[in-house]
């Protein structure tokens, strides 16, 4: 968590830049006043803006925690971001731009997009998927990913993507989950010039999954060549993408879908060590994603988008398809890392492909800020007008270099604070109306009402607090898919009585004008370079190797990451420390979940510090892992403990 006192001392302030409110989308004050006056009358008229194919007769029902909106109204997904395209001039235009990490290069017009999802949709149909039906995908960051994920929604399937870094035992609890009947990968993607063997984690998933009937596999990286061992196919259940293709029809009449019917499921990390599968329904969510993409983003026609998500988070879901897709935009994808093969390599990508919005996360700018300046200054970024931020606090420094070196001093910086469950940003400055502060995701977007609460339930007016939003919005999580007691006691059980205040998980602060600062989380979840990750999570991995009795683990502050995973560890009798088994441990980790989860720091001790009634003191273990004075260890059942530990500790660090 952010020092409170650092950011009481940020007050430089940033107005819209000459000529920037002029030509902005939200240029007037006063629609944010009767956004606030009346937010279902503010997301009716938005929802308006989307093609139906029969309108609503409620905006909003809500018996809370539970809301419905747009109740009988009927629509589909992706018509709205490519067959409504189809009768004008955007027919023509690009739709996606993509790059793979190794250079090659596709652009996607609308129409080829209609074409495609046509025929992937008509694939699964032929497949067997119907209606409600679930589809996993598994893939790399390609064209297909997004033509399969569309290609869902218009059959009225409902896609659960997994991020292709996460392992194939978390890919199987995820599938098993939701009982998914149909899998679409690929056989490998590119990642810093390796290839990630997507394929092969599937079949190893796959054998504990019995629901799953047939498997799509896109050709990325095969040809005829060594490749091809990337991809072995099961007779009968496999099947080419690009040979199935060719046999099924090339139309595929899209479903009229219920507004509350389920647009997708996306697992994120909750403080248990089970993933949550967030449900987000058609209307409502592609009602917040379409409105945040235009206002937040400014968008315009000839905009060039760019958001640096992989579609496996909900940021690749709402900012790098149905958001930008509903508007008509055109956006770049890309395929691989910032810093392959060089790190300007997102420079190149802005300056060839002329982008002009710029979305990307404070952990890659801090990186960039590290590579250094001159990797920035030789590109020609002269198109660039707007720049985003999203997944953890900016830090006011960080904010500072965005501004300054890659936005010329001449870009907003809209700082969006959203989550998986809130489908869509929800604090955000508008670039055409806001006053920026460095460091602050400022204020709720329109139609968004968000308050600063103590743990009473009592509105603080000015200083820290819990953030709670007070009133439902259209693209909210429904439920969490299988298990409705979680939804109910994880979001809207904080504050006794108030069901109807919903709870983020972060800690805010309110400044004298009003201003928010995200804080980070106030629960047992670690932001981890912009990924979610458990405690609980990375805990069960580890004790899950045979040597450990028992984990904890919890964050420490991280240069570049914001946050690095610090794992303290018991071995079992007759298992010893060692270099090679805090290897193991950390591979271990990383094979259960993925890459993403593997503990920075591993350190083993006899006991772990508990209180009397036998519950780890993971705030000692924190103070610990950030070199802090060790705060108040009185109710501990054995105090030698953590003295012992922030000694080794400290021994491991120096
Ligand atoms: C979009 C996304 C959600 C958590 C959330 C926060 C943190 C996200 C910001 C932020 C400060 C921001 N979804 N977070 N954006 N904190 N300022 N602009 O990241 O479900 O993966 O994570 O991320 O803690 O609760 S997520």
């Amino acid at each position: 968590m952010r020092d409170l006192d650092v950011l009481l001392q940020e007050h430089r302030t940033f107005p819209p830049p000459a000529g920037f409110r002029e030509r902005a989308r939200v240029a007037d004050p006063a629609l944010l006043a009767r956004a606030a006056e009346d937010p279902e009358g503010f997301w009716a008229g938005e929802a308006a803006a989307l093609q139906w194919d029969a309108p609503w007769d409620t905006v909003l029902r809500w018996t809370p925690p539970h809301a419905r909106w747009f109740e009988g109204g009927r629509l589909n997904a992706a018509v709205n971001c490519v067959d409504r395209h189809l009768d004008g001039p955007r027919r023509n235009k690009a739709a996606l731009i993509w790059e793979g990490e190794p250079g090659d290069r596709r652009t996607l017009t609308y129409w080829d997009l209609y074409r495609e999802v046509n025929v992937a949709a008509s694939m699964l149909r032929h497949l067997g998927v119907r209606r409600g039906d679930r589809v996993a995908i598994y893939m790399p960051l390609v064209p297909e990913a997004v033509v399969a994920m569309l290609a869902c929604a218009r059959i009225g399937a409902v896609h659960t993507v997994v991020f292709g870094g996460f392992s194939p035992e978390s890919l199987r609890d995820r599938i098993n989950d939701c009982g998914c009947t149909v899998l679409i990968t690929a056989d490998g993607g590119y990642r810093r010039g390796a290839v990630v063997p997507l394929k092969r984690n599937a079949d190893a998933a796959l054998a504990e999954c019995p629901t799953v009937k047939h498997v799509l596999v896109v050709r990325r990286v095969g040809g005829t060549g060594p490749g091809e061992a990337h991809a072995q196919m099961v007779e009968g259940r496999d099947h080419w993408w690009h040979e199935l293709a060719a046999q099924v029809p090339a139309e595929c009449a899209p479903e009229s879908m219920e507004a509350e019917d389920l647009l997708f499921i996306l697992y994120t990390s909750g403080t248990t060590g089970k993933p949550k599968g967030i449900v987000h329904t058609t209307g409502g969510y592609l009602t917040g994603a379409a409105a945040t993409m235009k206002l937040v983003f400014d968008l315009r026609e000839e905009d060039v988008y760019w958001c640096t998500a992989d579609i496996g988070w909900i940021t690749g879901h709402s900012y790098l398809v149905y958001g930008p897709l509903a508007n008509g935009a055109t956006c770049l994808l890309y395929e691989g890392a910032p810093d392959w093969p060089a790190p300007d390599r997102f420079w190149a990508l802005c300056a060839r492909h002329g982008v002009t919005i710029f979305y990307t996360a404070p952990t890659a700018i801090r990186a960039f800020m590290k590579w250094g300046d001159h990797h920035v200054a030789k590109h020609d970024l002269s198109r660039l007008r707007l720049l985003g931020s999203v997944g953890e606090p900016i830090n006011p420094e960080a904010w500072m270099w965005y501004h300054q070196v890659v936005g010329r001093a001449r870009c907003p910086i809209v700082d969006t604070w959203w989550q998986t469950e809130t489908g869509a940003i929800m604090i955000t400055p508008l670039p055409g109306v806001t006053t920026t502060k460095p460091g602050s995701a400022t204020h709720p977007f329109p139609g968004v009402r968000a308050a600063l609460l103590d743990s009473a339930g009592a509105e603080v007016p000015v200083g820290g607090g819990l953030l709670a939003i007070t009133h439902p919005w259209p693209s909210m999580l429904r439920t969490i898919w299988g298990d409705d007691a979680r939804y109910v006691s994880t979001y809207f059980s904080k504050w006794p009585g108030r069901p109807d205040l919903y709870f983020p998980g972060d800690g805010a602060k309110k400044d004298e004008d009003g201003y928010l600062w995200i804080l980070g989380r106030v629960d047992d979840v670690l932001n981890v370079a912009g990924h979610r990750i458990g405690t609980m999570e990375v805990e069960s991995a580890l004790v899950d190797h045979p040597a450990v009795a028992e984990a904890a683990v919890v964050g420490r502050t991280h240069e570049l990451k914001g946050q690095a995973i610090a794992a303290f560890v018991t071995l079992r009798a007759g298992q010893h420390p060692s270099g090679t088994l805090r290897d193991d441990l950390r591979e271990h980790v990383a094979r259960k979940i993925g890459a993403l989860a593997r503990p920075d720091d591993v350190l083993f001790s006899a006991d772990l510090p508990k209180t009397r009634s036998g519950k780890i003191m993971r705030r000692l273990l924190r103070d610990i892992a950030e070199g802090r004075a060790l705060g108040d260890t009185t109710t501990l059942a054995d105090p030698a403990v953590v003295a012992s530990l922030k000694d080794q500790y400290e021994a491991q660090e120096g």
